[in-house]
């Protein structure tokens, strides 16, 4: 089976058990809170150290406002506060303490707040490039996710292809499987049921599941459901494609807050401001969806030009055709991909992506605002 990841020795996926197809990608061999955590990094925390009439808890932050952090334990919710040292950990990071991190937590006797110790070592973190006043930093969107879902609306917002491809190309980069979230299938027109088909089949044929869904009419919710099931999974997309709404058709006691698209752009009115994870009480344990807001393009990070390629899985079979051992495959004589391109084996639309991501990094995404 060929996959992308093949020339950096990773394995495939085996996590994802429901559909061996799910995903090219590496998996997390272990689903999320099943085995303990590697442990916690110290923080050299003097001032606040264990005292022995605290009670010290692990738990997984499941919201952060402002400076207080919801955590999920054993023994319930948890406000807590992070220590600072924590905080400042990486000042390239908007967010060192994300949605999805484990962490250890120390209980106020007087008043049950917890004080965020330790931060235990990350699986994994679904990562963007920072937008606006902090372009070029990085932020964590959920920490140690086991699936992660590119939610894109048939239309309304308009379906955005570009978005599919480098949410896919991040997801790698991150190691999390990823899949592909069609919704609002409902308001399919007869001029669109052409182009939203053959992208599901693009998808599909390159090995990622693509589940079709209406939030508001329950089209293949169970099928979704069945998707989260004894995982950590995070719904991202564009405001407006309904990722709250297909959360609530899902479980309707989470109860999310959801918008409208507006008539006049065509775009939702990001309803969402915070990615925050929530148990899925109907599924088995373990099982904890995050919802995020809305954004219009994934900004890459930790990915040269020249490595983008490997992250395309229907390239890796031509990339040792080329005539040049650094083909960027977008200008060079005797390049394997543009030829495959050209004969119709590799999808257009997937290689127009590819320039424009390589373009992209040309450039240096951090100058971008996303
Ligand atoms: N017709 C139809 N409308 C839907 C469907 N899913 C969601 N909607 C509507 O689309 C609108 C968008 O919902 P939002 O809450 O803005 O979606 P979101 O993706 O969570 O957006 P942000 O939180 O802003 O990122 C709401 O008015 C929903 O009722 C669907 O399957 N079919
Ligand atoms: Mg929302
Ligand atoms: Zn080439």
């Amino acid at each position: 089976m060929r996959h992308c990841y093949a020339r950096r020795g990773e394995k495939i996926g085996d996590a994802v058990s429901f559909n061996p197809r799910f995903a090219f990608v590496n998996a997390p061999s272990t689903t999320s809170g099943s085995a303990p955590p590697a442990g916690p990094v110290p923080t050299g925390d003097a001032e606040h150290s264990t005292e022995p009439d605290e009670e010290h808890r692990t738990g997984t932050v499941v919201s952060s406002t402002g400076s207080w952090y919801e955590v999920q334990t054993a023994g319930g919710l948890v406000s807590s506060k992070a220590s600072g040292k924590l905080r400042l950990r990486d000042e390239d990071v908007t967010n060192p303490l994300a949605v999805g991190d484990r962490v250890t937590l120390r209980i106020s006797p007087e008043d049950g707040t917890g004080y965020i110790t330790a931060i235990h070592e990350r699986e994994n973190a679904l990562t963007r490039r920072a937008a606006g006043r902090r372009a070029g930093q990085r932020h964590v969107i959920v920490a140690n996710v086991d699936a992660a879902w590119a939610v894109q609306a048939v239309r309304r917002p308009r379906l955005n292809p570009g978005f599919l491809d480098r949410f896919l190309v991040m997801a790698a980069v991150c190691d999390i499987p990823a899949g592909i979230i069609f919704n609002k299938t409902d308001l399919t027109r007869p001029e669109d049921e052409e182009r939203v088909a053959s992208l599901r089949a693009l998808y599909e044929d390159l090995g990622y599941l693509v589940l079709m869904t209406s939030a508001t009419e329950g089209e293949g919710v169970a099928a979704v459901k069945d998707a989260l099931e004894g995982r950590l999974s995070v719904l991202s997309g564009p405001s407006g494609a309904g990722k709250s709404p297909l959360l609530n058709a899902i479980e309707p006691g989470l109860g999310l807050r959801t918008g409208t698209v507006s008539d006049k752009t065509n775009k939702g009115r990001h309803t969402t401001t915070h990615a925050a994870l929530y148990p899925l009480t109907d599924l088995a344990d373990g099982s904890f969806v995050a919802d995020t807001p809305g954004i219009r393009e994934f900004g890459i990070l930790d990915l040269e030009p020249d490595e983008l390629c490997h992250f395309f899985v229907e390239f890796f079979d031509y990339l040792d055709g080329c005539k040049f051992i650094d083909c960027t495959h977008d200008h060079e004589p005797g390049c394997a991909i543009k030829e495959a391109v050209e004969a119709g084996e590799i999808d257009e639309r997937r290689y127009e992506s590819y320039l424009n991501i390589l373009q992209s990094l040309r450039e240096g995404e951090a100058r971008r605002d996303w």
